[in-house]
């Protein structure tokens, strides 16, 4: 008899079904139930599970009129901050303990590959350059789980501006930290370490493509991707990669950590479009996390006047990989 075994690394199908469990305890939380509670359900205990830090963001900057609403409450940030995916510190969504370990003092980017200087900056340097706002964003993950968040950060078209990228730039290239020793989940080998994600230029100097540095009024918490991550509203989360240490110009099209892993599944374009099926589950709905709710998941997240004219034409050539 052949045994059909799911590889080890495939995101679980439980992830885009409803989980009770989960949601009971995310219920205790949100009564009030406190870290205490979370740490008794979850095995364990102790200050180490503080999963919002208290790190105000100074100055606050302004919240963006044009992105001051996304049509949905603000999601619950003790439920956001205790369920994440950043697989460098586990394979599953309760990581922000583990992720505190992250050290982000002297954090640097590197800023290469096709640019007129390459250069090395301090996150805090490139932060104090850029012109900062707080942008409430809608994020769908290809799991069909939703959050909105009110993000802080600078666009990422600022970052590309300042790099002076050469005429044969066709791509940008992100890379996260790479550091077994403090992010376990990159022992296991079979993944592509270090994650890697890629744009081209004119979605990377969309304005809506943003650079994140804070949330919630405060310093980004390390389980959102500290000091600096990406998010991109209208694709799955997994393009919006967290702590970015190298932000290359290339000419070729970058292969992603997901695309490495299962290009049938996980591609370069992702765009989020609830007509497109995940081979293995349906993206028609989206579970808002800290509610009861499903609702129906939008063409590009809702963010089509901002971004439909971006693949104007690309259908013919991408078809269904332009969605996934
Ligand atoms: N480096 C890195 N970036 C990552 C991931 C990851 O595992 N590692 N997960 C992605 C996925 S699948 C999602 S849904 C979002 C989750 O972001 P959040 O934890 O802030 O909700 O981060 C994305 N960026
Ligand atoms: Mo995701």
């Amino acid at each position: 008899m052949r045994i059909i075994r799911k590889p080890r690394w495939a995101l679980p199908e439980s992830a885009a079904t409803p989980e009770p469990v989960f949601w009971n305890r995310r219920a205790i939380l949100a009564a009030g139930g406190g870290l205490l509670a979370a740490g008794a359900l979850s095995g364990v205990t102790g200050p180490a599970d503080a999963a919002a830090p208290e790190e105000p963001f100074a100055p606050m900057p302004e919240r963006s009129p044009r992105f001051s609403d996304a049509g949905r409450a603000i999601t619950d940030e003790m439920i956001n901050s205790t369920y994440n995916n950043f697989y460098e510190f586990g394979s599953h969504k309760q990581i922000a303990r583990a992720a505190q370990a992250l050290e982000t003092d002297g954090w640097t980017i590197a800023i290469d590959g096709l640019v007129e200087t390459p250069i090395t900056i301090g996150a805090d340097d490139l932060i104090a350059k850029m012109p900062l706002e707080e942008r409430v964003y809608r994020h769908r993950c290809v799991e069909a789980w939703s959050m909105v968040v009110p993000w802080i950060g600078f666009p990422l078209a600022r970052l590309v501006e300042m790099a002076k990228p050469l005429s044969g730039a066709k791509y940008v290239r992100f890379e996260t930290f790479k550091d077994p020793d403090v992010a376990r989940g990159q022992r296991q080998h079979w993944y592509p370490w270090p994650y890697v994600e890629g744009l081209t230029m004119a979605e990377a100097t969309n304005e809506l493509a943003m650079m994140v540095v804070g949330a919630y009024g405060k310093v980004l918490h390390k389980q959102f991707g500290a000091p600096i991550r990406l998010h991109l509203p209208w694709k799955y989360g997994f393009k919006s990669i967290k702590s970015v240490v190298r932000v290359s110009f290339v000419e070729e099209r970058p292969v992603s950590f997901w695309e490495e892993l299962q290009a049938s599944e996980y591609g370069f374009w992702a765009n989020v479009n609830p007509a497109v099926p995940h081979p293995r589950w349906s993206q028609a709905d989206e579970r808002v996390l800290g509610t009861e709710k499903t609702i129906p998941t939008m063409k590009f997240n809702g963010y089509g006047p901002e971004v439909a004219e971006l693949y104007a034409g690309l259908e013919a050539e991408y078809g269904e990989r332009l969605w996934r």
